[in-house]
């Protein structure tokens, strides 16, 4: 398989409240799960201040940061971890642009959201920060290295 001989990297996919409370949890994990990357680590979660600092530390000078913090704190969100040959990138164009105004059509922004203070879905920006923000939001234990059984129709 091609695939196994490229680097695999891992993605932090978070659904935020507003995804949540929408009904649209089912909806976002499929769009990474149809794409092909597999899925290392799932939970529903409420997180903590500090939590939602820590991960949104580079933006802490930010105007809008006090609001983001209440925004991704306001309920629960879905932590997910993915993995594929890059499938940090990859995620973010099928998550689309910051400002779902700007958003593709076909992209999970640019279907399924208005404003930027309300994008229903998170991606890491950097294979660094997919690292970085699994290891944040997930115990070691919570998360499963599985090997998919490969489809003879696939190889
Ligand atoms: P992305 O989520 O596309 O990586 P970032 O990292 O620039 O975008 O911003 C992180 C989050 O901060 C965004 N998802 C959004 O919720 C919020 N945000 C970014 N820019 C603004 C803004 N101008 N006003 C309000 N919230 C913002």
């Amino acid at each position: 398989l091609v695939a196994s001989l490229e680097k695999v990297d891992q993605t932090y996919i978070m659904v935020k409240p507003d995804g949540v409370q929408r009904g649209l949890v089912g909806e976002i994990i499929s769009r990474f799960e149809k794409k092909g990357f597999k899925l290392t680590g799932l939970k529903l979660f409420q997180c903590s201040k500090e939590l939602a600092e820590e991960h949104y530390k580079d933006l802490k000078q930010k105007p809008f940061f006090p609001k983001l913090i209440d925004y991704i704190t306001s309920g629960p969100v879905v932590c997910m971890a993915w993995e594929g040959v890059g499938v940090v990138p990859s995620a973010r164009k099928l998550i689309g642009a910051t400002d779902p105004l700007q958003a593709e059509p076909g992209t999970i922004r640019g279907d399924l959201a208005v404003q930027t203070g309300r994008n229903i879905v998170h991606g890491s920006d950097s294979p660094e920060n997919g690292k970085r923000e699994v290891a944040l939001w997930f115990k070691e234990g919570e998360l499963c290295d599985w090997t998919p059984i490969q489809a003879p129709w696939l190889r």
